[in-house]
């Protein structure tokens, strides 16, 4: 039997939760991501910011030359928290195997849960119901028999939409669209495709495997079969995950030192923020560095003691940085961090480490003003000694 996967993600999701506690910004350009006098990106734009070029990930000081009347608001994690537990909790009601991808987004395995409803598309309609009911808040559905279809078809049908794509009708659905609507074609990867006269998922599909392994590696060959709608990922609900990521994509591949510094530690602090928030400590840091040519090289370094301490992570990761840079000096087009081996006990009580006692306390008042006011309401602009 096919399988019957949906792909569900919130609308706007920073926005929309925004926008119940001030209904004053229903209708509006509203952007989360801080204030556009500093420096920062937008996390999430509104529908009627969209319009004006605005979109995730862009420097909030462009944002409003290109919106000047765009509202600006701080980012507030805690919230969106809150409505993502009770979105998860909404789709525990429909299927027992859910996967949730970050906090707006999660893939369902509908296969055998449709009955009480009499088909998936109605299923769809009730769970989008729910979510209305419960969170006030609008999600888009994507229905395929695989997750890659699922994720383009619910990306396709935004904001508010519902799609869904018969089984056999998957590599014809995505035959037109534009390349980098594929899940896991970045810009680079777009660029590269487009000098070899791709601009199609469908002129993908039609590239030989062999030159996709030659210019892209095993990855790319990954994503050539999503092109053909072939994807046989299944829908893993989390167990208690052994390890917490970040990573950054620069928008033009650098080895400028500040820039891939201040990244670095920007990415340190999430995941130590993260590491904090879940209780948790880490024993062990690695660093992933992809350069111009997409190659992969990860360093992992193994702490004395285990810390979520921002700046033990931070000097651990830079340290890392510092090798990947002096073993191969190629322009980098991303960065990751993720900290593994974790703990949930408390570090060893050493009486003689006030510093370390010292940087607890810091990143235990930078989180209590983040919570309070926003996550760009202060940095910990460390240096990394
Ligand atoms: P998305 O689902 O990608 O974006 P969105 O929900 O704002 O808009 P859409 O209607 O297109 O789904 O991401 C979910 C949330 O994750 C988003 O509201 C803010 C956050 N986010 C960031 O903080 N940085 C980013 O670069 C992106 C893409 C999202
Ligand atoms: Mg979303």
């Amino acid at each position: 039997m096919a399988r019957c996967i949906f792909h569900i993600d919130l609308d706007a999701f920073f926005v929309s939760v925004e926008r119940l506690l001030d209904p004053e910004l229903k209708g509006k350009p509203v952007i989360v991501g801080g204030d556009p006098e500093r420096h920062g990106v937008v996390a999430s734009a509104s529908y009627e910011a969209r319009p004006f070029g605005i979109h995730a990930g862009m420097p909030l000081s462009r944002a409003r030359r290109l919106c000047p009347r765009a509202i600006f608001i701080q980012t507030h994690l805690p919230r969106y928290r809150d409505a993502s537990v009770k979105f998860m909790g909404v789709l525990a009601n429909f299927s027992p195997c859910i996967e949730p991808m970050g906090l707006d987004e999660a893939y369902l395995d509908a296969t055998g849960c449709e009955e009480p409803y009499g088909s998936f598309h109605r299923m769809a309609v009730a769970i989008k119901g729910r979510i209305h009911q419960e969170l006030k808040l609008t999600a888009s559905v994507g229905i395929a028999t695989c997750k890659v279809v699922a994720k383009v078809a619910s990306d396709l049908c935004k904001p508010d939409g519902l799609l869904e794509v018969a089984p056999g009708d998957e590599s014809q659905f995505l035959r037109l669209l534009p390349v980098a609507k594929l899940p896991g074609v970045g810009t680079k990867m777009e660029q590269v495709l487009g000098g070899m006269g791709v601009i199609t998922i469908g002129d993908f599909a039609s590239l030989p495997s062999s030159v996709i392994k030659r210019r892209f590696g095993k990855g790319g060959e990954v994503v050539h079969r999503y092109a053909s709608g072939i994807d046989d990922r299944r829908v893993e609900a989390p167990g208690e995950s052994k390890s917490i990521s970040k990573q950054t994509t620069f928008a033009r591949d650098t080895l400028e030192r500040y820039f891939l510094e201040t990244s670095l530690h920007r990415l340190c602090e999430q995941v130590s923020a993260e590491l904090r928030y879940r209780g948790k400590r880490a024993g062990c840091v690695t660093l992933k560095v992809r350069d111009a040519d997409f190659e992969t090289i990860s360093h992992q370094a193994t702490l004395k003691e285990v810390s979520n301490v921002s700046q033990v992570i931070f000097t651990a990761a830079l340290q890392l940085l510092n090798r990947a840079l002096a073993q191969r000096r190629k322009p980098i087009r991303l960065i990751g961090v993720r900290v593994s081996g974790l703990s949930g006990e408390g570090r060893q009580l050493n009486m003689f480490d006030s510093r370390t006692e010292r940087l607890e306390r810091l990143d235990k008042a930078i989180d209590q003003i983040r919570e309070k006011y926003g996550t760009e309401s202060i940095r910990n602009v460390g240096s990394g000694a």
